[in-house]
């Protein structure tokens, strides 16, 4: 993405816990946000807003595809930079990152933390109840992480289900443990982790036998690292996608933004920001969001 749009911005989000404690990470000398947002309070219209202060906050984790914060603090990763491109069409000129774990995006969103998430929080039917989605920017499937060789021969999440012995590592509210859950793998096999570096730390320190995540982010993350097996997308794991996520009372700002979305999705740029970042423009072609807002979970 080019133009004067601002790449270098991203707060690390202390998460909705700590409301309002984020540690400025600008890059760029950008006046930070205050907590309560551009429209804390009764509901507003979010675009005008956006517009005349020049940035949208997006709430974002840092797992290469989907997003990716540089050492220098660039926001980039394939939701963001699809976002970036439709804000820039809306004349929204800046996209500012807040990184935050998976569990808070939605809370952090309703709570004014951020204006949008762009994170690949994947569709499913228990989120797209608390949000307003875009339309679908990717289609996604899930691997396991093990071990090089795959000892165990874990190829499926019935298979950890079958042996009580089976350990899965998995990020706390991500869309991976509510797929564990609809499968009834108990918490007990479950190791919860931080992010993907500690998943496969997991699996090194024999914590774990298997991580579950994207398959695109077990690729990203151990694509230097021969000791693991990714394995080939689990066909007992729902196939779903993601979009920018919005506060059901910025409605106004979603359909302006949805209008936005289906016209760049037509052009060359959408198709190089996916290929760029590894995904197939073509497979989320006719998907949509009300489709993938069936998902279970
Ligand atoms: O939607 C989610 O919760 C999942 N999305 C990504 C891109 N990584 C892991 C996370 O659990």
């Amino acid at each position: 993405m080019t133009g004067n749009i601002s790449r270098r911005n991203v707060l690390r989000g202390a998460g909705v816990a700590v409301l309002g404690a984020t540690v400025a990470g600008w890059a760029t000398g950008c006046t930070s946000v205050a907590a309560g947002g551009p429209a804390s309070g009764a509901a507003s219209n979010l675009l005008e807003q956006a517009k005349s202060q020049g940035f949208l906050r997006v709430g974002i984790a840092n797992e290469p595809p989907y997003t990716q914060v540089g050492a220098d603090g660039t926001v980039t990763g394939c939701e963001p930079d699809v976002l970036r491109a439709v804000c820039k069409r809306l004349g929204i000129e800046e996209v500012q990152g807040i990184i935050t774990p998976y569990e808070s995006m939605i809370p952090g969103l309703n709570a004014n933390r951020w204006d949008v998430i762009a994170a690949g929080l994947f569709m499913k039917e228990s989120r797209c109840g608390q949000v307003l989605y875009s339309e679908p920017v990717i289609v996604s499937t899930e691997s396991f992480a093990t071990p090089k060789g795959n000892p165990k021969g874990i190829t499926s999440v019935a298979a950890i289900l079958s042996n009580p012995s089976l350990r899965i590592a998995v990020l706390p509210g991500g869309f991976e443990e509510g797929v564990l859950k609809t499968a009834n793998v108990p918490a007990s096999q479950q190791i919860k982790i931080n992010d993907g570096r500690s998943g496969l730390e997991a699996l090194k320190a024999n914590r774990a036998d298997a991580f579950m995540l994207p398959t695109l982010s077990l690729q990203a993350l151990a694509a230097d690292d021969s000791s693991f097996d990714i394995s080939a997308p689990l066909n007992d794991a729902p196939r779903t996608g993601s979009g920018a996520a919005f506060r059901q009372s910025d409605a106004a700002f979603h359909k302006a933004y949805n209008k936005e979305l289906e016209a760049f999705k037509a052009t060359p740029e959408f198709a190089e920001i996916l290929t760029k970042w590894g995904f197939d423009a073509s497979v989320v072609k006719g998907v949509t969001a009300e489709e993938l807002c069936k998902t279970a979970g």
